[in-house]
């Protein structure tokens, strides 16, 4: 996919600086990558000039998403780690450093959903959702940052949601988590801005993935997303994908602690 400037060609080439979406000689890495949301902004990073480090806890599964990927002629690495172990993440990061792999752009996208009523919820399924889907962006953001902050510069992208600001019943540890996703990606800003790192986050709304399977499958559901959103539909995972590219560019080098709500203006109304 060609990545067009967005300054006139006439520009010198020192105005190009913070208008390009050209990601060329960056490499990032996404967490939770080998399927959906995960998988379609690898990709998408990946046509935009990125080389990409792909991650999930399946290595088998990991090296089937990076075959498709390289067959779209992508540079792709896979890294398989437990984004909730601090361990296994110290280890992967000591094996990016031992193969000469910088990670300019980290997407922390790994996430589960977990659908119940609070009072049925058990302490350990609460935990799990947390820790997945935040402590895990603190663990993997840490590395990277303590690596981003001597060079200078690093791009972070936070996988937030539509409940990092509203909620909903029977998701309160999702809810709770991209809350915090939301405010440590503001933490972030507050503590890395200094050192030349962005740190910004993606709200999506009802996207179409497998992990909504049950909500697109429910008639009842599938009609309330349709009459809550003012766009009258649910969203595609190629839809956040030129969010993605754009926070991990240098055209956002000004952009930091923001979440932008990628939902079909669904945030945006009552
Ligand atoms: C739910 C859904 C939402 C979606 C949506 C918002 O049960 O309400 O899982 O939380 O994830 O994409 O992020
Ligand atoms: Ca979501």
């Amino acid at each position: 996919m060609a990545v067009a400037s967005l300054v006139p060609q006439d520009s010198k080439e020192s105005d190009l600086q913070g208008y390009s979406f050209d990601l060329t000689g960056r490499t990032a890495l996404v967490t939770g990558s080998s399927r959906g949301l995960g998988y379609a902004i690898a990709r998408a990073l990946g046509h935009a000039g990125a080389s990409l480090v792909i991650n999930g806890t399946s290595a088998a599964r990991l090296e089937e998403s990076a075959t498709s990927l390289r067959d779209d002629g992508l540079s792709v690495k896979t890294a398989a780690f437990d984004v909730t172990n601090e361990g296994s993440v110290a280890g992967a990061f000591a094996a990016l450093d031992a193969g000469g792999l910088e990670i300019d752009i980290l997407v922390n996208n790994a996430g589960i959903q977990l659908r119940k009523p609070m009072i049925d919820l058990s302490l350990e399924e609460w935990r799990s959702v947390i820790d997945t889907n935040l402590t895990s962006a603190f663990i993997v953001g840490r590395e990277a940052a303590r690596r981003m902050i001597p060079r200078g510069r690093g791009k972070i992208i936070n996988i937030g949601s539509l409940m990092s600001g509203l909620a909903r019943p029977t998701i309160a540890p999702y809810t709770a988590a991209k809350g915090g996703i939301k405010m440590l990606t503001q933490a972030m800003t507050a503590e890395w801005a200094e050192h030349g790192i962005q740190a910004n986050a993606i709200g999506p709304g009802y996207m179409l993935t497998d992990m909504n399977q049950a909500l697109t499958s429910n008639p009842q559901f599938d009609a309330w997303v349709k009459a809550r959103t003012p766009s009258r539909r649910w969203g595609k995972p190629e839809e956040l994908v030129g969010t993605a590219i754009f926070l991990a560019s240098s055209a956002s080098d000004y952009v930091n602690g923001q979440i932008i709500y990628v939902d079909g203006g669904m945030s945006a109304v009552i």
